[in-house]
């Protein structure tokens, strides 16, 4: 079965290595390219010159402004399909037949930085999906962290001021270190539990595939019947949920500030398709009051443990897109993009999202007619009254263009529930007009701490390392002890240790909140381990046997493991390529190092590279006859993940493999 969209965009696509001929816009021929219209070879240029006219004017055109926030980002097509038919939750016909594949567009990105900014800066991360149903596009706009800085869409515009750069100087690019942020937080304690996940391991991702989603907000599924269920939606990756150390992520800025969507590009290329399962959290409608979290709050979450995922169905990820711009650019997504049988809340952040989105488009694409852009066009037909606009590519015939009309049978026409139209889900509403805040919702702490308590000791550590980073680029003492104290309403000792680390006060100990509860599915402990699509670094020295060499990549090949060979300088080593030096890549860009060089000493850009792998636990393999040449250095051999083999006994090479699976030895002295 053809992929829809994929059909839909071929009609859309000019193939520069199909098209013969340079033309104007207007299809007229051109014999030269090279040289503008002059009044004699050392002459003024001539206005008549239409065609550098047009070709300068549309270059200075040519960009559009960026998201104000995720503006830097990076897109893939794929589909998806539902496992199991979901009818007795939702009517959404996407979600009902399991023989159906749902093309998808989805679009990952960071959210301070501007587009051109590194890819692995601690942040959040965006994760938007667009579903080109049957029934309509359908858009779930969503995270990589489940909770929100903010439970009312009002404070969003003072939320992203004080994490963008700052309004004087525009530093820091892509990064929360900074005065204005940090002040926000201290002075807006619902941030807390989202500042705990934000400076956990979840804000430094080691790849956009192995990210968790999430759709954030309780929406509401709805059934043929009309009966409701409040539902959380999550992405879960087949690769499990991986992160960078913070100063491998700060090094990898430098050496590939690329390296996110490099990483997505190349797996998708090679074929190594990134996969998540659909999962959704269920509460039916007359249990919303039996937790002790308000549903409707997106600043919390719903513990697992309580509120079981249930797995739905998978999203895979399979093709590139061919041009950044039309594609991955000019993507609308919009919360409010439904189908019929999902349905909002009333969460008061999720109904100020359904202004923003579209009103954004305007400004970013230029007009009202963004949806029939290709990358936006449904895949269904869409027909209505709307008519011109800026960029209108639809051609619409006949005379009428309003309803209710006569002259054309009164078309188009709305269409029933019945017959597949939409109806809002109508729940009863009753309140007095307030700027408020329900009581309810005022609890900013507990799942901040639930969140720490269910961290390890390694991430709790990062937790206190990463405040301690940022707040240590803070200029003003009144704003670093602001923070401490919003930290010590969450954690004692995480509030003492930053404080401690700053130089700055600690406050009287704050009990508010006393609780042990943990949630075990929030630490990433105990994620899938797998070596899949791991890179490992080939570090080539000396007179090494191409034939050797060869074995030990096809070991690795075998087990799904990338690797790149890293030389002096670039050379072919038999029919292998050593395209990567010293000088193109370090050990930030990689999941493990295995040393076969056969030189006896081991020059210093090596021994980096190793002692790098090691500091940020990583596994490493050495072939013994290094034994001597590194005894000196920082890397202790006998620690775990360090793996040593000869040709004799490969056993620590296969180890070496069950290491990457590992990924980081915490454990390492
Ligand atoms: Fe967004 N958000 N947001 N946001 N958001 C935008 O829309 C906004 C929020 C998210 O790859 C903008 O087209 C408001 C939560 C993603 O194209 C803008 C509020 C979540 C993306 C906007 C929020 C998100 C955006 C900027 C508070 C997670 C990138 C450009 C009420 C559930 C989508 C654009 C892409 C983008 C507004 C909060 C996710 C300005 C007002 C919560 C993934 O419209």
């Amino acid at each position: 079965m053809g992929n829809k969209k994929e059909e839909q965009l071929k009609q859309h696509t000019i193939d520069n290595e199909q098209q013969a001929g340079l033309t104007t816009n207007q299809g007229l021929k051109m014999a030269e390219d090279e040289f503008s219209l002059k009044a004699g070879r050392r002459g003024p240029t001539l206005i008549e010159d239409f065609h550098f006219r047009e070709k300068m004017t549309h270059f200075d055109h040519e960009r559009i402004p960026e998201r104000i926030v995720h503006a830097r980002g990076v897109g893939a097509h794929g589909e998806f399909q539902v496992y199991e038919p979901l009818a007795e939750f939702t009517k959404a016909n996407f979600l009902n037949d399991p023989s159906k594949t749902t093309p998808v567009f989805v679009r990952f990105s960071t959210v301070q930085g501007s587009r051109g900014s590194a890819d692995t800066v601690r942040d959040v991360r965006g994760f938007a999906t667009k579903f080109y149903t049957d029934e309509g596009n359908y858009d779930l706009v969503g995270n990589n962290i489940p909770v929100f800085f903010i439970q009312d869409a009002i404070k969003f515009p003072d939320l992203v001021h004080a994490v963008k750069p700052e309004p004087h100087t525009e530093v820091p690019q892509g990064g929360s270190a900074h005065d204005t942020f940090w002040d926000f937080v201290g002075q807006n304690h619902e941030t807390a539990h989202m500042v705990m996940w934000a400076m956990s391991d979840r804000g430094i991702p080691r790849s956009l595939r192995m990210m968790e989603g999430f759709g954030v907000h309780t929406f509401r599924l709805v059934n043929a019947e009309g009966k409701a269920h409040f539902v959380k939606f999550h992405w879960k990756p087949k690769l499990g949920v991986h992160s960078q150390v913070w100063d491998e992520a700060q090094k990898a800025v430098g050496k590939n500030a690329d390296f996110h969507r490099v990483d997505l590009y190349e797996a998708i290329n090679k074929g190594d398709y990134p996969e998540w399962e659909l999962g959704l959290q269920l509460i039916p409608e007359e249990d919303e009051f039996n937790y002790d979290f308000d549903i409707l709050d997106p600043t919390k979450l719903w513990p697992e443990e309580e509120i079981p995922v249930k797995l739905v169905g998978k999203m895979t990820l399979n093709r590139n897109v061919d041009n950044f711009f039309a594609e991955t650019e000019q993507v609308a997504f919009h919360p409010g993009h439904l189908v019929p049988g999902i349905d909002f809340s009333n969460d008061p952040l999720l109904q100020g999202r359904l202004f923003s989105y579209t009103d954004t488009q305007l400004s970013r694409l230029g007009g009202p007619n963004f949806h029939q852009i290709p990358i936006n066009k449904p895949v269904c037909p869409f027909h209505n009254n709307q008519r011109d606009g800026m960029h209108q590519m639809a051609v619409h015939k006949g005379q009428t263009s309003y309803h209710k009309n006569a002259l054309n049978n009164n078309q188009p026409e709305p269409v029933p529930a019945d017959q597949g139209g939409f109806e809002h889900y109508q729940e009863k509403v009753d309140g007095h007009k307030i700027r408020g805040r329900s009581d309810s919702f005022l609890d900013f702490y507990s799942q901040a701490k639930l969140f720490y308590n269910s961290m390890t000791d390694v991430e709790k550590q990062h937790i206190q390392d990463a405040c301690s980073f940022e707040l240590g680029k803070c200029e003003s003492d009144m704003v670093k002890e602001n923070a401490v104290d919003l930290l010590n309403r969450i954690d004692r000792h995480l509030a003492e240790v930053v404080a401690d680390n700053l130089g700055v006060h600690v406050p009287e100990e704050n009990n508010e909140v006393q609780s042990d509860k943990t949630s075990p599915a929030l630490s990433m402990a105990n994620t899938i381990k797998k070596p899949d699509t791991k890179s490992v670094a080939l570090l080539l020295a000396g007179d090494v046997d191409a034939n050797q060499v060869k074995q030990w990549v096809q070991t690795l090949a075998d087990h799904n493991v990338n690797y790149s060979l890293v030389g002096k300088k670039a050379y072919m080593l038999g029919d292998l390529k050593v395209k990567e030096t010293y000088d193109t890549v370090d050990s930030s860009l990689f999941d493990a190092a295995f040393l076969v060089s056969a030189a006896t000493t081991v020059e210093d850009d090596v021994l980096e590279f190793i002692e790098n792998t090691y500091k940020h636990y990583k596994p490493l393999a050495l072939h013994v006859h290094h034994k001597e040449a590194l005894a000196t250095c920082r890397v202790k051999q006998d620690q775990p993940g360090v793996f040593t083999f000869d040709e004799h006994n490969l056993d620590g090479f296969n180890a070496f493999i069950d290491g990457i699976a590992t990924a980081r030895f915490w454990d390492r002295a």
